[in-house]
């Protein structure tokens, strides 16, 4: 590279038409597709510039992922008023699902078999959410909430949640 370089500097102070030729070959034959050595010459800018293009998909359609829940997979309720959640066995029903701000949640089921807990598991590690809009629930069969604030709300049976009875409503 550098020795052709030199070569046609030498050229040109010779000869400018044949320096030019000589160029006009250079960039022919040196600058083919596939030689990466010349790629600081003639086809200059390629090389590095090309790398920054990766980081653009954050933004606010970046899918959360809770409790086994991945909130663009999450049950569309979100044109609903009310939407319940029923639990047996050791299974919510829908058991991931977005909801619109404002909206109701009525989750059916027998509490006192399946303790409702705001809050998160990952493997056999249960965080309750001392925040969550969801009371800790232990009796009864009912229990209706209204969701007024956009986020995730995840919640878990206490008794069987590392048996992977948990879920997720979406607020939106
Ligand atoms: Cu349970």
């Amino acid at each position: 590279m550098l020795k052709s370089t030199l070569v046609v500097l030498r050229l040109t102070e010779m000869s400018v038409l044949a320096a030019a030729l000589l160029l006009v070959l250079a960039t022919l034959s040196g600058c083919g597709d596939s030689d990466p050595k010349c790629a600081t010459i003639s086809c200059g800018t390629g090389g590095s510039a090309g790398s920054g293009g990766a980081g653009g998909s954050g933004g606010s359609g970046m899918p959360i992922m809770v409790n086994g829940c991945d909130s663009s997979m999450a049950i569309d309720k979100t044109n609903d008023a009310t939407t319940m959640i029923s639990f047996a066995g050791i299974e919510y029903t829908p058991r991931c699902v977005r909801i619109h701000a404002g909206s109701m949640v009525v989750f059916s089921g027998t509490f006192a078999s399946h303790p409702l807990v705001g809050g998160t598991v990952n493997g056999s590690t249960v965080t309750p959410d001392a925040s969550s809009p969801l009371p800790a629930t232990s009796s009864g069969s009912e229990l209706t909430i209204t969701l007024s604030k956009a986020g995730a709300v995840p919640y878990y049976c206490s008794l069987h949640a590392s048996s992977g009875m948990m879920g997720a409503i979406f607020v939106e």
